[in-house]
């Protein structure tokens, strides 16, 4: 009997869903459990694009920061873009670079670098640019908490316009104008916008107003968006909708250089694409070499140089990839001496600092507790946390802030800075911070190993039509997930181990006559095989690939369990006996 290896979430069943036209009951169902109270919700969610975006001149201090960059323009001023070295920060300073060359200005580019500079405006880089005879300089992904600098940049005779997202801290910087939805006295409808997505509203009203045409403004702003994890719900949607389809007609030979490399059909890249092919390889440039390569990509229009400088990225990706393999296997051993479920602190001065984010973020998700991760730079610990839902991370490090040199971030991830002789006292007092953080005795702590179902399907719904519908509800991200399916009603034909080290399980099911493939990625090891003849309900997603040419759907497996052990087989004995058929007596829902 193989009992499920992950607690399957059910959703609640939903006896009477409301009519979507061109969808059937089961994604109707999802769509009610979305929230779709009609249909016109729903069109306009699906269909969301120009007509979505809101006036930007409704977020605090655009239209100053407009007519600055006019006069600026008009004046023959000399602008700089200061961006940040992740893919929103460095997609935002594309945008910006693109537009403005669009209405005759080359703006000067300063991108910190991470390792040398860190986040945010610094003093030093600040006099380069006055000395280079900046008047102007317009932050994006940045410059909200730059309260001190904002000052240096003043007494340096430069005007700024911040534009950012992320959340000031007490007072705004002095700036000529600052352009956050985050700010307090902000009254923009949107507030998820990311920096990539605030630089293209600006910028493309910017173009707009020079009366100017400049394509892949969106399609770079999509980037960002989407790696900045914004919620695909709202403008965000809007702004990569709109970016997939300038992205599959784009022109520019980097843009092109760069999907070729990265997206699975490059003339039809999608939003999955962007997430897990062309963000981390422009992230890779800023995390172990220099942010510039990826910019210098995103910008570039010669085809022979896209390649160059396109092959180049695509070494660095590889060499950051086989770098974080490296350091998560070390990190994982390193973890195994802590047992329990509370927060843990990992240290090793091999590892680049770029990486110690994306390895918190790996620990913490299979281990699903707080994860600080450091490396050494210097005289200093560089640091980042990632942690479950219930942990805030920005307020546990407030709480170890005698302890730390630096320190910022959010809820759900953050990074600081310590001096190297500092890491004991740290460790020690981290680890020992109650989980849920803040302490609240009412509100549990996630555990492992939950998976959320959003719709419980009969085999028979599996098909094309299935498929098309929720292949017709992307783009997906945060807030609106590729909908899990948990589906019963199959029969095992043969189910083997593939992979180099069988790491995999393939398995074939039988529904009434016909079979259909299932395949479970990195399923553990002790995991037994199901057997011949035996009836198996899956959890996972509908997934279309190709087989010897031809297209097929397969189900992308993340949990299977036998149907008389599975949490399915309490559903199906509420099921009344007068719809009950003998395999297949769980309903919709
Ligand atoms: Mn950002």
């Amino acid at each position: 009997m193989i009992a499920p290896r992950l607690e399957w979430l059910l959703p609640e069943p939903l006896l009477d869903p409301p009519a979507f036209a061109g969808f059937g009951r089961p994604v109707a169902t999802l769509l009610a459990r979305r929230g779709f109270g009609d249909e016109a919700a729903l069109h306009a969610f699906l269909e969301a694009g120009e007509s979505s975006l809101h006036d930007v001149s409704l977020m605090a201090d655009a239209d100053v920061a407009l007519a600055r960059i006019e006069r600026a323009l008009d004046a023959g001023e000399r602008i700089a873009i200061w961006g940040d070295y992740d893919a929103d920060g460095m997609t935002a300073v594309a945008v910006w670079a693109i537009a403005l060359r669009a209405v005759g200005a080359e703006a000067a580019r300063h991108v910190p670098s991470r390792l040398a500079d860190g986040y945010g405006l610094s003093r030093s880089g600040l006099e380069q640019l006055a000395a280079a005879g900046v008047g102007l300089v317009i932050t994006c992904d940045c410059g909200i908490v730059s309260v001190e600098e904002v000052e240096v940049a003043r007494q340096l005779g430069m005007d700024v316009i911040v534009t950012d997202h992320h959340l000031p801290s007490g007072a705004l910087p002095r700036a000529l104008a600052v352009v956050d939805p985050q700010r307090p006295d902000c009254e923009y409808p949107d507030p998820d916008l990311t920096g990539a997505g605030i630089a293209y509203k600006m910028a493309a009203a910017l173009v707009a107003g020079r009366g100017a045409v400049v394509a892949d403004l969106a399609g770079i702003a999509a980037i960002g968006t989407i790696a900045d994890m914004a919620p695909m719900t709202g403008e965000s949607r809007a702004i990569v909708r709109l970016g997939l389809d300038e992205l599959a007609r784009s022109q520019r030979a980097g843009l092109r250089a760069l999907l070729a490399r990265a997206a699975e059909q490059p003339q039809r890249p999608t939003a999955r694409d962007l997430a897990f092919g062309v963000a981390p390889r422009i992230n890779a440039a800023g995390r172990i070499d220099d942010a510039e390569l990826a910019i210098s990509l995103l910008l570039e229009e010669d085809p022979v140089a896209a390649e160059r400088i396109a092959d180049e990225l695509e070494e660095v990706h590889r060499r950051r990839r086989d770098l974080t393999v490296a350091a998560v296997e070390v990190a994982n051993r390193l973890a195994a001496g802590n047992p329990g479920s509370g927060p843990i602190a990992i240290r090793d001065d091999e590892w680049a600092p770029g990486i110690v984010g994306l390895v918190a973020g790996r620990l913490a998700d299979s281990l699903a507790r707080p994860v600080a991760v450091a490396a050494r730079v210097g005289e200093e610990l560089r640091g980042s946390v990632r942690g479950p839902r219930d942990f805030h991370v920005a307020a546990a490090l407030e709480a170890c802030a005698a302890l730390l040199s630096k320190r910022g971030g959010h809820a759900g991830a953050g990074g600081f800075s310590l001096p190297a002789s500092g890491w004991n006292a740290f460790a020690a007092a981290w680890t020992q911070l109650p989980r849920p953080y803040p302490p609240d005795p009412n509100r549990n702590p996630e555990r492992a190993g939950l998976l959320a179902v959003d719709l419980v399907l009969p085999a028979a719904h599996l098909g094309w039509t299935l498929a098309d519908e929720i292949d017709r509800l992307a783009p997906f991200g945060p807030a609106h997930v590729e909908p899990i399916l948990a589906v019963t009603g199959l029969q095992v034909v043969e189910a083997r181990r593939v992979g180099g080290a069988g790491e995999h399980l393939m398995i074939r099911l039988r529904r009434g006559a016909e079979t259909f493939d299932a395949i479970a990625f990195g399923t553990p090891l002790d995991r037994p095989t199901p057997e011949p003849e035996t009836w198996l309900d899956l959890v996972g997603t509908l997934e279309r690939d190709e087989f010897q040419g031809e297209p097929r759907l397969r189900l992308r497996t993340l949990d299977y369990a036998d149907a008389a052990s599975s949490p399915l087989a309490a559903r199906r004995l509420a099921t009344p006996p007068t719809v009950a058929i003998a395999v297949d007596p769980v309903a919709v829902g």
